[in-house]
């Protein structure tokens, strides 16, 4: 009871769930609702109150049982639903049960890959471990996970890691590959390979395979041949049939090795993906991706205020302790009632707040970090922000997001979003799409007349550091780029662990090749002000 929001109750509850590994509320809880609720539930759009309606008013005990009902036209018939709601509905259902969205988010992956590199790492047969494929890649979300060795002893390595705490059910089993289920049912591909090759190997593992299939023809046109051992001589053969044999080979100790065996530099693995980037590569036009260490500020974060978890107090300690330089507090405006949305008299309070903190910070000299009196406004239903321009033009960073009216036909939503992007306090547009991985489609928007209009008015547009979100995603990103828009990469953090979600916006700017320049937060804060015209 000690810690700042555990007060008796809590603390009994935990107590319980410690000394009986359950929780009688709970328990109770869960016998009053059936299961159904949560699996509607994942639908979205649909939130407990329609999920209660549906389940009441026409027994839908399954997904299936919901969409035969929207089908059937009976959803529409529900009060409060209407033929609009029906079609949503049905057109979501199809989102949430397709396969492409039951993949792992990248982070979830990155959980998995991480415990697992350091395990294979402690076998002495291994001599270096690495992960490869759509996670090295830095993919929005990761299908399989796939992981390198480097061994002369494949069987010791491979025992190794069938003896992980973690590892289920054998998939496969070869001289020198394995593939096993890992935590959350995830396959686990391990190749085996021997120190000359792991470079080769890591490469051909990493993909794309569109990455590497242009990367082999490209081997080919130079007398090469390349695969998971190394890059090879062809030897031309004989008669009209034979096919060029493979020869002496001439790289796959390392990945720089195989790629300059071909007349390129090394290219970064977040580019791999078989767009333009071997013709760059060759120009010697290999983008300085941008890296965490390079971001200075965090300009999109929540406190208790609305909807965050931490204190402001506890929000800037974090910040600091995560090396940034310069932060914006930017809790919800008051549109969003659900998260207890500040009005005027509310910001104004919390600005005078961060004022004193600020003054605090400065006594002993240089502060350790400047913190920006921002707000997260909401582009209205109706058009407009749902706070007056006299309180914006006190702020020093405004967020605008649209949060609501997402199933608005493709003109209003862009219309509102142009509008919000005119307004001249408006420093950046958050989480521009509104799209949620696996769980909700982007809302429909011209995205070309969005950047363009940001390019026009200085207006920055932003990529959500969630990992759920990581809109502006990777093409419209490196769009937003060619038109001269600059990028932000916020965390959007909702408790002092949301800071930590900095490097997966991090990966996906970087998988738009974007380098330090384009992201305004890489600026110290007296040079991201003058970008932002404030
Ligand atoms: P995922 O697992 O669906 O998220 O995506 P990846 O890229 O991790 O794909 P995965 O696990 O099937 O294969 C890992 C890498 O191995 C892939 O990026 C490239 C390489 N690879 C796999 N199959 C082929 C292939 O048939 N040809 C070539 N060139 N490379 C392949
Ligand atoms: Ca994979
Ligand atoms: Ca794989
Ligand atoms: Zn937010």
């Amino acid at each position: 009871t000690d810690i700042d929001g555990i007060g008796a109750d809590l603390a009994g509850k935990i107590e319980t769930l410690l000394d009986t590994g359950r929780l009688p509320l709970l328990d109770d809880l869960q016998r009053q609702i059936p299961a159904v609720v949560f699996e509607l539930m994942r639908v979205p759009g649909l939130g407990p109150k329609k999920v209660k309606a549906l389940v009441e008013e026409l027994a839908i005990d399954s997904l299936d049982a919901l969409e035969q009902a929207c089908r059937d036209g009976r959803v529409r018939e529900v009060k409060g639903f209407g033929a609009k709601t029906e079609a949503t509905i049905l057109e979501n259902i199809a989102f949430a049960k397709s396969p492409e969205h039951s993949r792992l988010l990248w982070e979830e992956a990155d959980t998995i890959v991480q415990p697992l590199l350091a395990w294979m790492r402690e076998c002495p047969a291994v001599r270096q471990a690495e992960g490869a494929g759509s996670w090295r890649r830095g993919r929005e979300t990761v299908g399989d996970i796939d992981i390198v060795v480097d061994s002369d002893a494949p069987i010791a390595v491979m025992d190794h890691l069938l003896a992980w705490k973690e590892c289920g059910d054998v998939i496969l089993r070869g001289d020198t590959k394995t593939s096993v289920r890992g935590p959350r049912g995830v396959q686990i591909d391990l190749r085996v390979v021997e120190h000359g090759s792991f470079g080769a190997a890591w490469q051909y593992f990493t993909g794309s395979k569109d990455h590497n299939v242009r990367l082999r023809s490209r081997a080919r046109d130079r007398g090469f041949t390349i695969n998971e051992y190394g890059v090879f001589t062809l030897v031309p053969g004989h008669g009209v049939e034979a096919k060029p044999m493979k020869g002496k080979a001439v790289a796959g100790r390392t990945e720089k090795d195989v790629y300059a065996a071909v007349g390129l530099p090394w290219i970064p693995p977040e580019i791999r993906e078989g767009g333009d980037e071997i013709a760059r590569a060759e120009r010697g036009d290999v983008p300085k991706l941008v890296t965490l260490d390079d971001i200075r500020g965090d300009l999109h974060m929540h406190t208790t205020a609305t909807d965050g978890e931490a204190t402001l107090g506890e929000m800037v300690r974090a910040s600091i302790a995560r090396g940034l330089s310069y932060i914006a507090i930017t809790d919800h405006g008051q549109r969003v009632t659900m998260a207890h949305g500040l009005d005027k008299k509310r910001l104004l309070k919390q600005w005078g707040e961060i004022d004193r903190l600020n003054e605090s910070l400065a006594e002993d000299g240089t502060p350790p970090i400047v913190v920006l009196k921002g707000i997260e406004v909401d582009m209205l239903e109706k058009g407009g922000l749902d706070l007056p321009d006299d309180v914006l033009e006190q702020a020093d960073w405004v967020v605008a997001s649209l949060h609501y009216g997402q199933n608005q036909p493709r003109d209003r939503i862009t219309r509102r979003i142009i509008e919000a992007i005119e307004n001249p306090h408006v420093s950046v547009i958050g989480h521009p799409t509104g799209r949620l991985i696996n769980r909700r489609p982007a809302y429909d928007v011209d995205i070309e007349a969005v950047i363009e209009n940001a390019a026009r008015t200085g207006t920055f547009l932003e990529i959500n550091a969630n990992p759920w979100r990581l809109d502006l995603d990777d093409h419209h990103a490196a769009a937003a780029k060619k038109a001269g828009v600059k990028l932000v990469i916020s965390t959007d953090a909702h408790s002092t662990r949301g800071l930590d979600v900095m490097r997966c916006g991090v990966l996906q700017a970087r998988r738009a090749g974007l380098e330090p320049g384009d992201v305004a937060n890489t600026r110290t804060l007296a040079q991201m002000k003058k970008l932002a015209g404030r």
